[in-house]
Formats: structure tokens, C-alpha cells, sequence
């Protein structure tokens, strides 16, 4: 393909409940998207970097200046390029994997609708719906959560995630088995928030039966989570210390992860996303699709991603609903606990202009 520009839009979309973790709370969602124009076709990419450097190093403006400042202008060097093509062209640029994985995005998009595929034919789904699960984030209070589960078990999904942090674990853990029961999917995500040192305290955690515990300790700390493993009973997936397929594999190799949380962007784009899912299936290891309060573009993707064979527990992939009162594609409706894996060409769903207008905070073109 021949790329001839590609347009950087910044939106602002208030999210339906303020979404609070161990790392800060999210009122309203900063995204940058990117639309890639090619002869043709164009393609859509969504940069899941949120707007402060908490969860990782990322954040979005840091995202747009690279990919207008680096990434952009090093695709243009290429003339004609594939979406395979996109990541070795890129990888003189240390890190900034989430605005890499949002470059590769859209020209792969681009590059399937100009072929009539799907992604989820390409990335090679085995699955046409997928099971949904929920992120609960931290509350002010055990009724307040036990509240927002209740509403969320009432919708259908089929699995309930709790952000827990140092003060707001076990409780919370005891009061949502104790009222929604011990067949409830239940597991948890730390997002970092503990240390070695609170290895016993965990240990809490065995008898309510979880799924799994997401990255107690520090994205740097993989030793730590091998440790933390012999001790607990609990599986431990790792989320942020997971930025490669080499990164999973040495993970799994050190007894750090019995399970995966894959996030694109987290990894540099959804070819290595598809590696990571290889790696795992390879060593037995099963994993599920994360999710970064995408926007209904990055939620078409993922869903496709989450139809692979090796995606056996339910993901992050949310119902548009449970994160914006409008989304700026047709939103994802929960239907029976599962969302629907688009099948049209690229990734399967467009914006809506006059949403995408509404919510649109500063464009720009660069040419190439
Ligand atoms: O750690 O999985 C995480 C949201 C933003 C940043 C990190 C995480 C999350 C979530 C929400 O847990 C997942 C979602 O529903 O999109
Ligand atoms: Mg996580």
C-alpha cells in the first residue's frame, strides 16, 4: 500500500461512571485516534495511552508527539508498506509500544478493507461471540460496590474483576462471595499496588476461590511474582509486565504467570498481541483480552483478537454501555454475557461522523 497521510484526532469522552484504581481515578477518556489514508482504502487506529503516566510510562500526549515527531515520518521513508512491515520499520524507536500498536492498527486495518478480510480472519478467530467479563473499579464504600456488581450480574457478564489495592482487598473479596456466591467468576487486579513484603497478606486471598490475581507487584518485578507464586494459591497473571512475546516467555519460563492478560497496545500492536497468544497456547498457559476503556474502534479489535483459540477466560471486553452513555461507532450490545466478533472487512465498525464531530477536541494532518 501506498500511505498518503495520516490524520491525528484527539476526543474527549466523559466516561458513564468515574472509573477508580490503584493507580488514580478516570472521569472522561483523553484518546488519540488515527486514521490512515491510502489509495485504497483508509484505516482507524485508537492509542489506549491514558492521560497520565500511572498505569505505565505511556501517556497521550507523549504518544502523539512521537508518533508525529518518529513514527510517522519513518513510515513515509517506506513508500509502499504492509501492515507486517510496520513494526520492523518502527523498532529503532525505543518503547512507546502503545502509539506504535495504534500506527499498525490502522494500517492494517486499511490494508484488510482494501482486501475485503476481517480482522478477525486474519488474526484467525475460532469464534463468531465472545464471553464478556467486568472491570469493577475501587469504591467509597462495600455497599456501593456490592451495588455496581449486583447491576453488573443483572446485565449478564460472565465474570466480575475487583481493583483491589492495600486497604481494599480482602473485604471487598469476602462481602461479593458472600452475596453473589462461590459460582461467580471472580478475580482480582492490583495493578501494581503491592510488594514483596506483603506476600502473607495475599495469602489472605486463597480460600474465596479466585480466578486469578492481575500484577500485585511492580512491572519490573517478575522475580518477585515467581516468589509470590510458591507461596499463594491464588494463579498469578500478569497485565504491565508483559510488553512482548519474549517478555511472556520468560515469564512463563521463570514460574512468574500460570495466566496472561494481552493488551495490544501494551505490547506494540495486535501482530505481537497474536504472538503472545502463540507463546502462551504453546506452554499451556491460558490467556484473555484486556481491555484500556477503548472507544468502540480499539473494542472491535480486541474482540476479534479474543476469538482465538487460546482465549479461554472471559476478557475485559466490556459492552459500549458500561463505559460511555454514547460510543462513536454502532455500540457493542451485551447479548447473552457475549459480544458479537464483527466479521466485516478490517475491523468491522467505522465512527459515526457526527459523534466522532461531537466528541473531537484537535485535528491534525500530516502528509506523507
Ligand atoms: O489494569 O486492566 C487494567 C483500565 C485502564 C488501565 C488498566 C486496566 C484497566 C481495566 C479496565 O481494568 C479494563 C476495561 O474494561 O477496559
Ligand atoms: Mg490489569
Amino acid at each position: 500500500m501506498k500511505l498518503s497521510g495520516v490524520e491525528l484526532r484527539r476526543i474527549q469522552m466523559p466516561l458513564v461512571a468515574p472509573f477508580r484504581t490503584s493507580f488514580g481515578t478516570e472521569t472522561s477518556r483523553d484518546v488519540l485516534l488515527l486514521r490512515v489514508v491510502t489509495g485504497e482504502a483508509e484505516g482507524w487506529g485508537e492509542c489506549v495511552a491514558l492521560s497520565g503516566p500511572l498505569y505505565s510510562s505511556e501517556y497521550v500526549d507523549a504518544a502523539a508527539d512521537v508518533l508525529s515527531r518518529f513514527l510517522i515520518p519513518a513510515l513515509a521513508a517506506h513508500g509502499r508498506l504492509d501492515a507486517n512491515a510496520v513494526a520492523p520499520a518502527l523498532a529503532p524507536f525505543k518503547g512507546h509500544r502503545m502509539a506504535k500498536a495504534a500506527l499498525e492498527m490502522a494500517v492494517l486495518d486499511a490494508e484488510l478493507r482494501a482486501e475485503g478480510r476481517s480482522m478477525a480472519r486474519e488474526l484467525g478467530a475460532v469464534r463468531d461471540r465472545v464471553p464478556c467479563g467486568v472491570s469493577v473499579g475501587i469504591m467509597s464504600s462495600v455497599g456501593e460496590l456490592l451495588d455496581a456488581v449486583g447491576g453488573y450480574v443483572d446485565a449478564g457478564y460472565v465474570r466480575v474483576k475487583l481493583k483491589i489495592q492495600p486497604g481494599w482487598d480482602v473485604e471487598p473479596v469476602r462481602a461479593v462471595r458472600e452475596r453473589f456466591g462461590d459460582d461467580v467468576l471472580l478475580q482480582v487486579d492490583a495493578n501494581t499496588a503491592y510488594t514483596r513484603a506483603d506476600t502473607r497478606h495475599l495469602a489472605r486471598l486463597d480460600p474465596f476461590g479466585l480466578l486469578l490475581i492481575e500484577q500485585p507487584l511492580d512491572e519490573e518485578d517478575v522475580l518477585g511474582h515467581a516468589e509470590l507464586a510458591k507461596v499463594i494459591s491464588t494463579p498469578v497473571c500478569l497485565d504491565e509486565s508483559i510488553t512482548s512475546a519474549r517478555a511472556a516467555a520468560d515469564a512463563i519460563s521463570l514460574g512468574a504467570c500460570a495466566i496472561v492478560n494481552v493488551k495490544p497496545g501494551r505490547v506494540g500492536g495486535y501482530l505481537e498481541a497474536r504472538r503472545v497468544h502463540d507463546v502462551c497456547a504453546a506452554h499451556g498457559v491460558p490467556v484473555w483480552c484486556g481491555g484500556m476503556l477503548e472507544t468502540g474502534l480499539g473494542r472491535a479489535a480486541n474482540v476479534a483478537l479474543a476469538a482465538l483459540p487460546g482465549f479461554t477466560l472471559p476478557g475485559d471486553t466490556s459492552a459500549s454501555d458500561r463505559y460511555y452513555r454514547t460510543d462513536i461507532t454502532a455500540p457493542f450490545v451485551l447479548e447473552d454475557g457475549h459480544l458479537p466478533v464483527p466479521a466485516a472487512p478490517g475491523i468491522g465498525v467505522e465512527p459515526i461522523p457526527g459523534e466522532l464531530e461531537a466528541v473531537t477536541t484537535k485535528t491534525q494532518w500530516l502528509s506523507l
